[in-house]
């Protein structure tokens, strides 16, 4: 037994093709119906040709990232009970298709946030990173976002005045565009582009400006108590993906990124099928998540695993540092999932499959040749996934001795 490797695609703009997936290896596609906007039906005969496609290469569909969750179900508009029965429709066509576990988000506005894309690593790659004090001379500064000022400790506001005094128009442009727009295009990003996108985005975080924690918790047990029925009928498991980073920022609040706050998910709704997709890149952006401690209390609901790893600097910030360095246990984390495996066999789960894949990656070697999607280079995942499938080999074969 070991953990299904699989591969996110983006479908057809995509640089890597479905016969390169099956050179890698991989078993498991994971992807999406990029082209729908979050709110609309998928349509059955949309998702069996997506399927098809995948099956001709002798892969399958494993994981569908995201169905993503439209904003007006998570500010609770008037409308969200249309939104939330075209997410139960689309479920229900999912699980009619046979594709089984669906990973989706609750993060308001912004999906991960980031706000250097091309960070230079000590060895000479490029990774991502997340920078505190450069995101509030952002917010303060450039978004000039009411009561932005207060919302940022004394040292951190000293630091962004400094860090906005170096950067010129040009830099400055690129660091809202990066963060509202390239980093979210590719992911159901709500912003259109176009001049106006700073505006639109200050008017969606206005949408929440009574909308804090204990709201944004309500409106998201109110979902679960509607779609995670309708997906245990339909044999579809869910699983939410933790906030990256797993803090509030901008003024919003974020509900998925401690162990507190999971607890608080599955209390909402028992099911097992109210599950999540472990990512040990985004949960490990805070120094108080203990990850270990998280996968063992919450494996018998881990449907769906991203690995990677994070390196913190200071003033709350850090950079993705690979797959095997970093802050996380990499070995006691997959070894946690190999034996919750082993233990789903035992009690005659049927779940049994667990797709990983790896998440972001490094830039390396080719992938200054490549287009791809900020975090998704070929080579430095395919580095990952190499490094991730020998880890799980080597306690695998430890485990079984
Ligand atoms: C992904 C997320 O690229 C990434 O960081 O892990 O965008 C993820 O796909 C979504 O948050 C899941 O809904
Ligand atoms: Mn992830």
């Amino acid at each position: 037994m070991a953990l299904e490797k699989t591969w996110r695609w983006f479908g057809k703009k995509d640089t890597v093709l479905l016969a390169d997936l099956k050179q890698m290896g991989i078993k498991g596609v994971v992807t999406s119906l990029h082209h729908l906007p979050a709110g609309e039906i998928w349509p059955v005969e949309e998702i069996k040709a997506v399927r098809k496609k995948i099956e001709c290469y002798g892969m399958h569909w494993s994981v569908v990232e995201s169905l993503p969750v439209a904003e007006g179900i998570k500010i609770g508009s008037p409308d969200r009970d249309r939104l939330i029965e075209n997410y139960q429709i689309s479920l229900r066509n999912l699980g009619a298709c046979g594709v089984d576990t669906v990973c989706y988000n609750f993060m308001p506005v912004l999906d991960w946030v980031r706000t250097d894309l091309h960070f230079k690593n000590r060895d000479g790659g490029e990774s991502m990173l997340f920078d505190y004090p450069t995101l509030a001379a952002f917010d303060i500064y450039i978004l000039e976002r009411e009561g932005a000022d207060e919302s940022y400790p004394p040292a951190i506001r000293q630091k962004a005045g400094q860090i906005i005094a170096t950067l010129t128009r040009e830099q400055q442009e690129e660091l809202a565009y990066n963060i509202i727009i390239v980093t979210q295009a590719f992911v159901h990003g709500v912003v259109g582009e176009g001049k106006n996108y700073k505006k639109q985005f200050l008017d969606y975080l206005k949408t929440y400006a009574d909308i804090g924690k204990e709201q944004l918790r309500m409106n998201l047990s109110y979902f679960l108590n509607e779609v995670v029925p309708v997906a245990e009928n339909a044999g579809v498991k869910l699983c939410i993906h933790p906030d990256d980073p797993p803090f509030p920022l901008l003024g919003l609040p974020r509900i998925a990124g401690t162990a507190e706050d999971f607890q608080w998910i599955w209390e909402q709704n028992k099911s097992l099928t109210n599950g999540m997709t472990f990512c040990t890149g985004s949960l490990s952006g805070r120094q108080d998540n203990d990850l270990v401690k998280m996968a063992e209390e919450f494996a018998s609901r881990i449907h769906f695993i991203h690995l990677r790893n994070t390196t913190f600097l200071p003033n709350n910030s850090f950079y993705e540092s690979g797959h095997l360095k970093g802050g996380v246990d990499m070995y006691k984390i997959v070894k946690i999932l190999l034996e919750e495996q082993i233990r789903r066999k035992k009690v005659g789960r049927e779940d049994i499959r667990m797709p990983f894949r790896p998440d972001h990656g490094i830039k390396i070697l080719d992938d200054y040749t490549r287009i791809a999607n900020p975090g998704y280079p070929l080579i430095g995942r395919l580095k990952g996934l190499a490094e991730m499938e020998g880890l799980q080999m080597g306690i695998e074969r430890f485990l079984n001795e």
